[in-house]
């Protein structure tokens, strides 16, 4: 069985999208893959409690205990593998994870490592998309599901989701209409990814 990792730092509804997908569509005798692990960097995180609700095993690497971004990224590695039998997970899996990962860890997962950033890459790479959308005067935005490389949202895309910029949006309302095709395009990409893989044995 190969197993995935989700990591996240908040709510976790892309992470609980992924899981229900993953339950209702029968990953483990589609793909032989299954989620194995939620793991978050906070230990408030809303996501937690979600995924214990739906079976999923859960587990903290709260960064703040770390002396710096070396020790919380090789401390977060064990742990990750910890939840494979052959030592590494086939696939990783950020949904609204907010630590910067060092190259050292993402080379680690290299290949194996996807994100969902909440606009059109290559618009508006790092935080608080959908205020500088707004403030560009954007008509289009969305969400973009990408392989993780060294350099912050810049790795392949994989996915696309557009949604209207409307007149009178906030950062929050705007936020919803993305988030809600989020829950809609990630499960989709993974599953595609997981397909490819099963054809390639
Ligand atoms: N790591 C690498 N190496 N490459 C990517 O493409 C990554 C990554 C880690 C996370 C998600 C990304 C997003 O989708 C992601 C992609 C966090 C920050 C950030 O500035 C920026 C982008 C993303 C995630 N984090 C601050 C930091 O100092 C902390 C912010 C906070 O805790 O609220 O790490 O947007
Ligand atoms: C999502 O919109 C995701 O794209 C974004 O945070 C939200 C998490 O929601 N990710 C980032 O901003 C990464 N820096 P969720 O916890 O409910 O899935």
């Amino acid at each position: 069985m190969k197993n995935i990792v989700i990591l996240i730092s908040g709510g976790g509804s892309n992470m609980v999208a992924l899981v229900e997908a993953a339950q209702q569509q029968d990953w483990p005798a589609r793909f032989g893959a299954r989620v194995a692990a939620v793991i978050s960097n906070r230990p408030g995180a809303g996501g937690l409690e979600r995924a214990r609700a739906l079976g999923v095993p859960t587990a903290v690497v709260d960064h703040t205990t770390f002396a710096g971004r070396e020790a919380f990224d090789a401390a977060l590695a064990t742990e990750i593998d910890r939840h494979d039998p052959h030592g590494q997970p086939a696939l990783l899996v950020l949904a609204g994870f907010m630590r910067i990962l060092t190259p050292g860890f993402v080379q680690r997962y290299e290949g194996r490592m996807v994100n969902i950033h909440p606009s059109l890459l290559p618009a508006f790479p790092g935080l608080h998309t959908h205020q500088r959308a707004i403030d560009a005067g954007c008509t289009v935005h969305g969400a973009t599901v990408h392989r993780v490389t060294a350099e912050l949202d810049h790795g392949p895309i994989l996915a696309q989701a557009a949604v209207p910029v409307l007149p009178g949006d906030t950062a929050d309302t705007l936020a919803q209409r993305v988030l809600a095709q989020e829950h809609r395009l990630y499960p989709k990409a993974v599953a595609q990814l997981l397909a490819q893989r099963a054809g390639a044995g």
